[in-house]
């Protein structure tokens, strides 16, 4: 699905999204990481990092708060003493775009200033004060802004979600998201949007939300897209457990990239990245938008 905005400017680069992208995620929350200390933690994130985009990740997601269901949230310094010192590492080292997965404005400006040309908000810059640092960075500094939809927060969001149409909610406030950011002077090149698998949503809203994506992408906006090791993955593969969900997270992102997802955040990028090469190598049309099964 083609889109008006085919290059996401996200700080100092950008990416061209003429073909989907990896995102790689960089969780750096301690059960990720090496409880050694600081210089620990970001050595590993840095090893980490190194092998995503040695694999084929062009963008990273560094997050210091996770957003799994239930999780506790985290203060304002210990996010900040997780994040800052790895980003800060992976700008001196490598040339791609770093995103900071916050819903948290102090840190969405902080994480900027050190070099972050993403800002991946799961909450859709809902969070006081988060539309407004978000808004000021996109228009001062060039960052991309990721609004994601959630219902709810990540503590409650799955005790009883519940929608009349799911595709026509999310695709509501996205639009409203949209709005928003750009009468504050955000161009449409620097936005992205993501349905926000598994936030807030039941094993049904998400294959409902997933078949509804090529409605979704219709906005002309990019969209991004997150299913890697989540609960659907498990739940649509017979309650396969977190370490075992790969192969079939790759398949889902292969398929959301047909749908119209212009970016898709995984853990493993090696097997998105040859599900993605495989498909543009053998796709019926071969890419050129002609049908040759016929021939
Ligand atoms: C931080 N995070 C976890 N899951 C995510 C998803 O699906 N999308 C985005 N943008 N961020 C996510």
């Amino acid at each position: 699905m083609p889109t008006d905005a085919p290059v996401l400017q996200c700080g100092g680069h950008a990416l061209d999204l003429g073909q989907p992208r990896i995102m790689g995620i960089l969780n750096v929350t301690p059960d990720s990481f090496s409880d050694g200390g600081q210089y620990a933690r970001v050595e590993d994130a840095l090893t980490r990092a190194r092998a995503m985009v040695a694999e084929g990740a062009e963008i990273l997601d560094v997050g210091g708060e996770s957003t799994r269901p239930g999780a506790a949230p985290v203060a304002l310094e210990d996010e900040r003493q997780r994040v800052l010192p790895v980003i800060e590492a992976l700008r001196a080292e490598l040339d791609v775009p770093l995103s900071v997965d916050t819903m948290k404005p102090e840190m969405m400006r902080e994480a900027v200033a050190v070099g972050a040309g993403m800002l991946n908000d799961v909450n859709g810059f809902r969070a006081e004060g988060a539309l407004a640092v978000a808004m000021g960075a996109a228009r001062e500094r060039g960052v991309a802004l990721c609004a994601m939809h959630m219902q709810g927060d990540p503590q409650s969001m799955q005790r009883a979600p519940h929608y009349d149409d799911v595709v026509d909610e999310v695709r509501a406030f996205l639009e409203q998201r949209v709005a928003e950011l750009l009468r504050g002077g955000v161009p449409r090149g620097q936005i992205l949007l993501d349905p926000g698998f598994g936030f807030g949503k039941t094993l049904e809203h998400n294959v409902a939300l997933f078949r509804g994506l090529p409605r979704l992408a219709a906005s002309g906006l990019p969209l991004l897209v997150g299913v890697s090791r989540k609960s659907m993955i498990g739940q649509l593969l017979d309650d396969r457990p977190v370490a075992d969900r790969d192969p079939g997270s790759a398949v889902a992102a292969l398929l959301a990239a047909q749908a119209g997802a212009r970016v898709l955040r995984v853990h493993d990028v090696s097997a998105t990245r040859d599900a993605l090469a495989l498909y543009s190598a053998l796709r019926p049309d071969g890419g050129d938008g002609q049908d040759n099964r016929g021939n």
